[in-house]
């Protein structure tokens, strides 16, 4: 008898093949006999997609009939990657396709290749909300996701003279069978027009009449969990023209310009934006920003008034997360409908408010937290600036009656910022009205309690939080590393590591075992003859394995320090020219390996990027230098690429200044890989130490608490006499372009070394040399490679998620039965 819990499709490799190449024929149009390996990629994505589909119509019914509270999770940017691997991978049926593909001649790996990045996302909070969405499917948590579709996604990064362009990254251009479009799926977003005042029932409402609208369309991503049916949404939404507004425009007989001004509706969803400091105050992105919350919220109460229609209940149903105050109109929105639309009281809304909402910042300096120009806002939104200054006037009432008429206080806690750009703060909006507001690390909460929030703190101490990052092993591990992921389940005698992170624990017992020590060393080596052999495809240099792969992998910003690495690089090139013969065989062989993208408005940090080049090309053209130093930089650094990059690295560098990253997940991700970490005590670093011991790491320089006094005294600093030095050869043109190169050195010697490199530069190069020592000895280095992976448990997101279900959301899993 068919069941229909069995589900239609059947995963062996027949049932698996007919289905492919019914793909090929009816979804591609290619014939079954003649295609390539992109059609053959296109046809197994779909395949996979309808798996997908149907478990994750189980996992909503499922949801909807035990009404669980959900978790909706609203990030204004998500990096997802690519989607082929890691879905065959978590649906369990990865060997069932490479087996079917075999038989009919294609290469599972060869297709996966085929795939281009989703790059909805910066860096490390995009790439955060993908990983946090896979940990969510996995545990079962009732959650769905809420975003931006982006047509064009962060910009693709070309080198050309070793200077960063930007070229548009038109991602949906071979169509994405990832997403399932939901035409019937959408609410109108209103803009601009004004707030009247309309009588109701004896009493007053305000009503926004808009001055323009626009459809928001969904598009719907299943995100399947990892060991489980259960497969969460992603819903990114989509700007399409409204057809109910504009009927007007054509009443006036200008029909050509009718058409085109509703095609403008959709610039709303069609970039990006690449920057990822600070709020510049630009119209569209807050449109952006409005635009996906409006259509969220709507969505969420439709669906809460599907199964209940007392509001009273709404806190109990639903918790809402902002990732950063990039999604913080979320509030003045909710607030809105409660009280304008669903006619609750001001009270009833506010406590509902106060209730759902929590965030998470990702932000340490001040100078980071965006600001909305009132002006600005009043015009797009007006009737959010009435709702954010009444929330205001309230919470300076009781700011009043909690510190008197303190009124430097006041002003520094004010929502509303007074000055020459009168502007809204949306990090103070957020704490104002969220129940627990995160920090990423337990150094940033430090930070957040005493700096950023300090007086927040004072008045909210209870509300104040920290989580720190993960990242999910299922794509760090088991989709980028299957060599090292087959070992560890083989020495750990079980794979359920991968779904509980803390098992890894177990590797430290074998960890001195030369048996293990020899397979490790052959798996790593494996990786890195495939990543010698990328960077061979990539830039045409040919690399040896046999050299300490060094690789620093991430947005290039003052604060991360590239500029450290490269002076630091030049000092090792300085070194061996000057060195005698016999000094130079005991040279342990580096390729230093960068990458990483710059905003494109970010003129420090391009330079940086021309510097790599221009020391490279000096370097690795010096016949002198031979195979003992080559500095690489990898072009269009992505998810995809740090995949290949991760498991292939020996030594890899987080060197922030102190108190600078919030948290880094990079290092994480690194750490899982057995890649060794050379460090500075910043960030979630300072937990990876107390994971794995500081004598498993290369750790250098000031400690957070030194930075504010090191300043102080950043003028009558002893430089290094070598710091001196390697800066005089790029100020003196030995690399070129020392024109270029002089308000970089500038921001050095005389701009007063804000990120401390000359102070940090001495140790930076003792952590270098021991991190030489102790590659020569390669035992004891593959064994702290060995304790590395052991000890990264505490950084799958798993634990995190799970820390923000408990503490936060106040949620529970809810499993679909298999
Ligand atoms: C804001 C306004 C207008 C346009 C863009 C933005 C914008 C976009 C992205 C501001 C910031 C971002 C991204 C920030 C980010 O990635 N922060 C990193 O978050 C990681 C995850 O928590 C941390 O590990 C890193 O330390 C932190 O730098």
């Amino acid at each position: 008898m068919f069941s229909l819990m069995d589900g239609f499709l059947k995963n062996d490799p027949i049932s698996l093949q007919k289905d492919i190449l019914d793909h090929v024929e009816y979804t591609v149009a290619r014939s079954r006999f003649s295609f390539d390996d992109f059609e053959a990629y296109q046809a197994v994505s779909h395949s996979v997609r309808d798996r997908l589909i149907e478990r994750w119509h189980d996992t909503h019914a499922y949801f909807k009939r035990k009404d669980p509270k959900r978790l909706y999770f609203f990030s204004l940017e998500f990096l997802m990657g690519r989607s082929l691997s890691n879905s065959v991978i978590n649906l369990g049926v990865r060997d069932q396709y490479a087996d079917a593909l075999n038989q009919l001649g294609f290469e599972f790996e060869v297709l996966a290749e085929q795939e281009g990045d989703a790059a909805q996302g910066n860096g490390g909070l995009a790439r955060l909300s993908a990983c946090q969405m896979d940990s969510l499917a996995t545990m079962d948590f009732p959650a769905w996701g809420y975003g931006l579709r982006y047509q064009y996604g962060l910009f693709r990064q070309v080198i050309l003279d070793g200077f960063q362009h930007e070229q548009p990254d038109y991602w949906l251009n071979f169509g994405n069978p990832w997403e399932i479009e939901r035409i019937h799926v959408s609410y109108a977003v209103k803009f601009y027009g004004t707030v009247e005042e309309q009588d109701l029932n004896g009493g007053k409402r305000k009503v926004w009449v808009p001055g323009e609208m626009v459809e928001a369309v969904a598009y719907d991503n299943p995100i399947p969990g990892y060991g489980t049916r259960n497969t969460i949404n992603l819903r990114l939404w989509a700007a399409k023209p409204s057809d109910l507004y504009d009927m007007e425009s054509y009443g006036t007989g200008d029909y050509i310009n009718a058409v085109i001004n509703r095609q403008k509706a959709e610039t709303i969803s069609s970039v990006l934006y690449p920057d990822d400091r600070s709020y510049q105050g630009k119209e569209l992105r807050l449109k952006q920003q409005y635009f996906f919350v409006s259509a969220s919220v709507q969505d969420i109460i439709r669906r809460f008034k599907d199964s209940l229609n007392d509001f009273n209940q709404f806190p109990e149903k639903v918790a809402l997360q902002l990732n950063d105050t990039h999604p913080s109109l979320a509030i003045p929105e909710v607030m809105r409908v409660l009280v304008d639309e669903e006619f609750l009281s001001w009270k009833q809304a506010w406590d509902i408010v106060c209730k759902i909402f929590s965030c998470t910042t990702h932000t340490v300096v001040p100078e980071g937290l965006e600001k909305i120009p009132v002006d600005l806002l009043g015009s797009v939104l007006p009737r959010h600036l009435q709702i954010i200054f009444d929330i205001n006037f309230s919470f300076m009432e009781e700011l009043k009656k909690h510190f008197g008429l303190d009124f430097n206080r006041l002003s520094q806690m004010s929502i509303v910022e007074e000055g020459a750009v009168k502007s809204i703060r949306m990090a103070n909006l957020s704490i104002v009205c969220c129940h627990t507001v995160n920090g990423v690390s337990r150094v940033h909460l430090d930070i957040l309690k005493t700096k950023v929030f300090k007086d927040f703190y004072e008045l909210w101490p209870q509300k104040f939080h920290y989580k720190t990052n993960g990242v999910t092993q299922r794509r760090w591990l088991v989709v980028s590393n299957p060599g090292l992921c087959g070992l560890i389940s083989k020495w750990l005698g079980t794979d359920a590591w991968i779904r509980d992170m803390d098992l890894l624990m177990g590797l430290r017992d074998h960890a001195g075992d030369a048996e293990l020590q020899q397979e490790w060393k052959m798996v790593r080596r494996i990786n890195k003859i495939r990543l010698a052999e990328f960077i061979d495809a990539m830039t045409g240099m040919m690399v040896s394995p046999d050299a300490m792969f060094d690789v620093q992998i991430k947005r290039i910003h003052e604060y991360k320090r590239q500029l450290l690495n490269i002076l630091g690089i030049i000092y090792r090139y300085d070194c061996i020219k000057n060195m005698k013969e016999s000094d130079r065989r005991k040279v342990v062989p580096r390729v230093c390996i960068i990458g990483g993208k710059a905003a494109p408005g970010y003129d420090m940090a391009k330079k940086i990027i021309k510097l790599c080049h221009a020391v490279g090309e000096t370097i690795n053209n010096d016949s002198d230098i031979d195979d003992l130093l080559k500095l690489v930089f990898i072009p269009d650094f992505n998810v995809s690429v740090a995949e290949l990059v991760i498991p292939g690295s020996d030594l890899s560098q987080h060197i922030s200044t102190a108190g600078h990253e919030a948290s880094g997940t990079g290092s994480m991700k690194f750490l899982m890989n057995g890649c060794l970490l050379l460090a500075t005590a910043d960030g979630a670093t300072i937990e990876i130490i107390e994971e794995i011991g500081e004598d498993n790491m290369f750790l250098f320089g000031a400690k957070v608490h030194e930075v504010p006094k090191l300043r102080e005294k950043a003028e009558n600093h002893r430089v290094a006499l070598q710091f001196a030095r390697v800066l005089r050869m790029v100020r003196d043109g030995y690399f070129g372009y020392e024109d270029y190169f002089k308000s970089l050195c500038d921001s050095i010697e005389g701009g007063g070394d804000f990120y401390l490199l000359g102070n940090d530069f001495a140790s930076y190069l003792e952590a270098q040399a021991a991190a030489d020592k102790a590659f020569v000895d390669q035992e004891r280095w593959t064994k702290m490679s060995i304790l590395s992976t052991a000890g990264s448990g505490r950084f799958s997101s798993d634990k995190t998620v799970g820390e923000y279900a408990h503490q936060t959301w106040g949620i529970e899993p809810c499993r679909c039965p298999f």
